[in-house]
């Protein structure tokens, strides 16, 4: 990748300022710290103080750019543009000392073209980025999605409900379809580390019904410039319109977009 641009360089250091804030508190957060949001679903003190981090890296040096983060930070500039940001994208695991979880950053243009992508895995200091046109790197090297194209040898990564159940059948269903059509699935509780580990072809493909623009903004622009096809479940590569993500490579892609499409009929919005 040639020089990277100030939006690059200003994400790259947004995650690592947010990175440097979670390895201080991993494995020592205590109750009080942690706060519940909804049902089964949690924010803590670390979240909190990553998105305090990244925001005011950002609006420092981009003061006219839009902001949407998970935690709340709302910002409407006039650029046109906007960030969207996970301070920290697998809260349960952080807060159980599970060692997966990341910081997910994006940049996004007017019509929903995504234009910068960053997520940064503090415990094992990788970090994945990508800018429109520049193709993806983890760590200064380049990546491709998947290469693989036989069933029986792929590991696929998704994510199940855990708080909404109504399509927790078509979830099961599509579920035992994909077992039957892989070497293997990991639900590991991080959406953005999944499309980044799909990105450099850790996994083959990825599902996942019920996501939200900061879960995925920044893996979508990843798997896209590593090579790789994203769409929803419908198969509308426009993914900001509704709240589903299908990532793959030729063959990955479409056998997920036909068993979505198969058994999450009635529940497309
Ligand atoms: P979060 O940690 O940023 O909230 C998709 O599974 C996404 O749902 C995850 O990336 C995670 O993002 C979010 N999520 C919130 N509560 C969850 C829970 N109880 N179990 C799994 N994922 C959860
Ligand atoms: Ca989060």
């Amino acid at each position: 990748m040639g020089k990277q641009s100030h939006e690059l360089q200003t994400a790259i250091k947004a995650a690592h300022a947010a990175g440097a804030i979670t390895l201080e508190k991993f494995g020592e957060l205590t109750l009080s710290e942690i706060q519940p949001k909804d049902f089964k679903d949690f924010v803590t003190d670390v979240d909190k103080a990553c998105e305090a981090a990244i925001s005011s890296i950002i609006t420092e040096n981009f003061p006219e750019d839009s902001m949407l983060c998970e935690e709340g930070t709302v910002i409407n500039g006039s650029s046109g543009r906007s960030w969207i940001v996970d301070p920290l994208d697998g809260t349960l695991n952080f807060i159980h000392s599970f060692p997966v979880f990341c910081i997910s950053i994006a940049l996004k243009g007017p019509k929903n073209n995504l234009l910068t992508g960053v997520i940064y895995q503090p415990i094992l200091k990788e970090l994945f980025y990508a800018e429109c046109g520049q193709g993806a790197f983890l760590n200064g090297k380049q990546i491709t999605i998947s290469s693989r194209t036989q069933k029986e040898t792929f590991l696929m990564g998704t994510g199940l409900p855990f708080k909404e159940y109504h399509y927790l059948e078509s979830s099961i269903e599509m579920l035992k379809e994909v077992i039957h059509d892989s070497a293997g699935i990991r639900r590991a509780g991080s959406a953005a580390l999944d499309l980044a580990y799909t990105a450099c072809g850790r996994f083959d493909g990825f599902w996942e019904y019920k996501l939200f623009p900061w879960d995925f903004a920044a893996g979508v622009l990843l798997v896209r410039e590593a090579g790789g096809t994203v769409t929803d479940f419908t198969g509308d590569p426009d993914v900001f319109q509704r709240q589903s993500i299908i990532a793959g490579n030729n063959i990955t892609h479409p056998l997920l977009l036909e068993k979505a499409l198969k058994h999450f009929t009635t529940e497309i919005p």
